[in-house]
């Protein structure tokens, strides 16, 4: 049995697409149901349905065989223990800076940034010889700048609706990111046929061209 960690929304939305195409379907539709393990059409692959952060922490400890997790969750977690061996190229947006329009930092000044990606935000920042505080925040990022929380944020932008809304305009590019398939380095050993055959079907799946 294999058992795929992933999230609820886009990720699951485009996953689900691309497994379409080697013929898997989940029974169970996790928007209509409380079920968090969802069973498939193929005997020997079930679905566990978690938040998007926890992904990595199921996959490490072997609660699940494989993942699906965007490369902004992924930066923000030591992966040594986890392979990543395919960019299903699903999910995309960037990891962005944004704040207020024209509102940039003068040198040797020290910005507060608020973000949920902690470690991603101090590493881009220092790169820059800039040391900034950086501010924890679980969501709700682009509210920070407009109540003097911080002095910009750091968070994904897709449309960059959500920014424009709240009268915020994306700054500099962080990185560009997708969803990722990770797998546990045990289950590559104990379960090296199965887990190579989904790998495989995967990457032909891929090679249609994007969903
Ligand atoms: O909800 P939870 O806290 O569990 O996690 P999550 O919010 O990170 O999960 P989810 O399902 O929202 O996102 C899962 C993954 O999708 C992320 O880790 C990214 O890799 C990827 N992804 C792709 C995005 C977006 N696009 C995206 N636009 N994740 C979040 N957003 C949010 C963004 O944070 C902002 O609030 O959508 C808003 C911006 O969208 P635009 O189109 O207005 O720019
Ligand atoms: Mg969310």
């Amino acid at each position: 049995m294999l058992t795929l960690a992933l999230s609820k929304g886009r990720i699951y939305d485009e996953a689900v697409a691309l497994l379409a195409r080697i013929g898997i379907r989940p029974t169970v539709d996790p928007d209509k149901s409380r079920k968090l393990i969802i069973p498939s059409n193929r005997e020997g692959l079930q679905f566990l349905i978690i938040r998007a952060s926890d992904v990595p922490t199921y996959v490490e400890y072997g609660a699940a065989d494989l993942g699906i997790a965007g490369k902004d969750v992924l930066a923000e977690y030591d992966t040594a223990g986890l392979y990543e061996p395919l960019d299903l190229g699903i999910a995309r947006c960037r990891l962005m800076t944004a704040g207020r329009p024209g509102m940039y930092f003068k040198p040797g000044s020290r910005p507060r940034v608020a973000t949920k990606y902690v470690k991603t935000a101090h590493r881009y920042f220092a790169n820059q010889g800039i040391q900034a505080e950086i501010i924890k925040l679980y969501g709700s990022m682009e509210l920070a700048p407009l109540v003097g929380l911080a002095d910009c944020i750091v968070d994904v932008v897709d449309t960059g609706k959500t920014l424009k809304a709240n009268g915020l305009e994306p700054h500099e590019l962080i990185m560009e990111v997708s969803s990722r398939l990770i797998l546990n380095k045990a289950a590559m050993k104990m379960k090296h046929a199965e887990v190579t055959g989904f790998i495989a079907e995967l990457k032909a799946a891929l090679s249609q061209g994007e969903l």
